[in-house]
């Protein structure tokens, strides 16, 4: 049998264990990408590793996320990122460039090749042939390193797209469909890899959106073939040197096979909280809005930003409506700026943001209590836009631009029978804001400002865990509940001691004093805890704060992996129900954890205060209890070194 995109790229990169789904392998990474929420921690740990410089064949850094500067913070944090940047020769992207995966699809992408990011939407590069990957920034630290990244092999899905999508539908409507589907644990692990007929009809833009939002499916990511499409894209980026075909083979086999016909897919709308609480748009016709706001790493390409103006030409938004617009670069402004659209924008009484995250991670634009606000991007979840009490649908550009003009909820398709948008033949390509690696500034000093804190460092775990129940959640609680984002947290990413003050203070506010009071305690869990962003700082502020396992039903992956580098157990219930017996506050034991982990036999868990015993299953690889036994990866790689 044939092989399809994912077995070949694994399999040409594999540097341990078999392609078989869920074994461990470990791959090597040819590209590594951060940016400025999880690159100062990053950057920290790369240094930790006392290595003179990267060995991965091209690493990148982009700021794009912490960028509103209420304080000296963020700035210190660029600072810190620009010289540690240079000091290591790392390629970075300078504020004002644009969002990492945009600006990574534009200038760094490579079809075939590994790429390994410390942001969970490291996926959109798959629109191109690459195979992307988010990850926690220790994970990210180590393959800047040269080492290989570890994971279990995944189940591939074939998803099959038939027939062309209709006028008003977009690549937006696709993805959404794939979640309406699926849901936001359905991917878990698994790849997707899209074939079919209806590959032709996206172009590399569109393909991005649909691998962008392939991580809010749990999958570990997606995946397009790179076909004449993905050429011309890389020819208009000048960059056709770049460009290789992948693409599977005829006889190819695939775990599973979705069939998506692309005619039959509508205007969607994903309603709050969960991306994949998704109706037709047609269902919400009328609901009234206070905000739109157009951009993010998912829609924020040349043409999502040609088809909104195409949209809003010659007219005004009503009172009473924001509409907010960030260009996903600085690439996508100069275009507009030069053909025109930007002018439009204005005209219509669009508020232009730069081109960065902005208030899809609530640096800024909060909408007003209890606002109705409209997003392109990619996360709905309670509080990210700022305003704990907002309402955030998932929606289109062109949805999103046609509801700006009505200030409600309104079909795409009322706006009118034709839309012509021209892409051209060749973008401006302009790489002044990249900073280019070179051996002149091999000896630089890293500037650290106050904000920068050094790393803790954490003791390997000990044979008995105790503690109380330091809180009870429920299903697919994610990062952003255990550690938010928004402009007045993420400028504390580098300083763990400060960002540590602000777990789950949004779930539950005596969470923090319970934690401090107990020296530590326990977590328990629904299921697909830790969806999500990649951001490690929500397992190793709970590492700081004393917390050493997570009991959960299940986890979303990257938060997995990320709990197991700072030392905290991800244990399971072997039985489900077993969460409902727990309370908080009750006194909880693990005896013999390490000789029990060992001997790769089922932990115990006694709970002291109601007097019963359940089992939890801990399911990782051997190489993943040392790590954890070491009490993180840093601490391991400290004792493999010694040995
Ligand atoms: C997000 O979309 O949640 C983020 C902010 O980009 C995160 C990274 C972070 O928390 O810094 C992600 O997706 O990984
Ligand atoms: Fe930035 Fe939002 Fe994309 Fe995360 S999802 S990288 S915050 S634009």
């Amino acid at each position: 049998m044939g092989r399809n995109i994912v077995q070949k790229i694994l399999g040409s990169h594999l540097v341990s264990g078999k392609l078989s789904a869920g074994s461990e392998i470990g791959i090597s990474i040819d590209n590594t990408l951060i940016q400025d929420s999880t690159g100062t921690l990053a950057l920290l740990q790369f240094e930790a590793l006392n290595i003179s410089g990267i060995k991965a064949k091209r690493s990148t850094a982009f700021i794009d996320h912490n960028t509103l500067q209420a304080g000296y913070e963020n700035m210190d944090d660029h600072r810190f990122i620009e010289s540690a940047c240079k000091k290591f020769g790392i390629y970075l992207s300078r504020a004002g460039n644009g969002i990492c995966h945009q600006v990574n699809l534009e200038r760094f992408s490579m079809p075939g090749e590994t790429l390994l990011g410390a942001d969970s939407h490291t996926t959109t590069a798959g629109g191109v042939g690459m195979l992307a990957i988010g990850a926690g920034g220790l994970d990210v630290a180590i393959a800047m390193a040269g080492e290989p990244f570890f994971m279990a092999m995944p189940l591939v899905l074939k998803v099959k797209l038939e027939g062309k999508l209709p006028l008003w539908s977009s690549a937006k409507d696709v993805i959404l469909e794939i979640l309406r589907r699926l849901s936001v644990s359905g991917g878990l692990g698994k790849i997707l890899e899209f074939s079919g007929p209806g590959v032709k009809t996206l172009n590399a833009t569109e393909r991005a959106t649909i691998t962008n939002m392939s991580i809010e499916l749990g999958a570990l990511t997606a995946i397009f073939p790179s076909d004449d499409i993905t050429r011309r894209y890389f020819r208009a980026q000048a960059r056709e040197n770049h460009w290789k075909k992948v693409e599977a083979d005829n006889d190819a086999g695939y775990d599973d096979e979705l069939v998506i016909d692309l005619s039959a897919v509508e205007p969607l709308i994903a309603k709050p909280h969960l991306p994949d609480n998704v109706v037709p748009v047609r269902e919400l016709e009328g609901c009234p809005i206070d905000q739109v706001a157009i951009g993010s790493c998912t829609n924020s390409s040349l043409e999502d930003m040609l088809k909104v103006v195409s949209i809003i030409k010659g007219k005004v938004i009503p009172s009473g409506l924001s509409l907010v617009i960030s260009p996903g670069s600085r690439q996508v402004l100069l275009e507009l700026s030069r053909n025109g659209g930007l002018y439009e924008m204005i005209a219509a009484g669009a508020r232009i943001l730069e081109s960065t995250c902005g208030p899809c991670i609530g640096m800024g634009q909060a909408p007003c209590s209890k606002g109705v606000t409209l997003r392109t991007f990619n996360r709905n979840f309670k509080g990210r836009s700022g305003t704990e009490d907002a309402l955030i649908y998932l929606v289109s550009p062109e949805t999103a631009a046609a509801s700006a003009l009505q200030g409600v909820i309104t079909d795409p398709r009322r706006t009118g029978s034709t839309m012509s948008i021209s892409l051209p033949d060749n973008f401006l390509v302009n790489d002044d804001m990249i900073i280019k690696p070179s051996i002149e500034w091999k000896d630089i000093e890293v500037v650290r400002g106050p904000n920068i804190m050094p790393l803790p460092a954490f003791d390997p775990l000990s044979a008995d865990l105790r503690g109380e129940t330091l809180l009870i959640v429920g299903d697919h609680i994610t990062t952003d509940d255990i550690l938010p984002g928004g402009a007045e947290i993420l400028p504390l990413r580098s300083n763990l001691p400060a960002i540590s003050q602000y777990l789950f203070y949004k779930v539950d506010s005596g969470f923090l004093n319970r934690a401090e009071q107990g020296k530590g305690g326990f977590i328990l869990a629904g299921r697909n805890y830790g969806q999500g962003s990649s951001r490690e700082h929500a397992a190793s502020a709970l590492r700081f704060k004393g917390i050493r396992a997570v009991v959960a039903k299940s986890f979303a992956r990257i938060h997995k992996a990320n709990l197991v580098n700072f030392g905290v157990i991800p244990l399971e219930f072997s039985n489900e129900e077993d969460l409902a017996r727990f309370s908080l506050g009750d006194r909880l034991h693990i005896k013999n954890v390490i000789s029990t982990i060992r001997e790769g036999k089922p932990l115990k868990l006694n709970n002291l205060t109601k007097g019963f015993t359940i089992k939890i299953m801990l399911s990782l690889s051997p190489r993943l209890y040392d790590i954890l036994i070491a009490g993180g990866l840093l601490g391991y790689i400290r004792s493999e070194k010694n040995r």
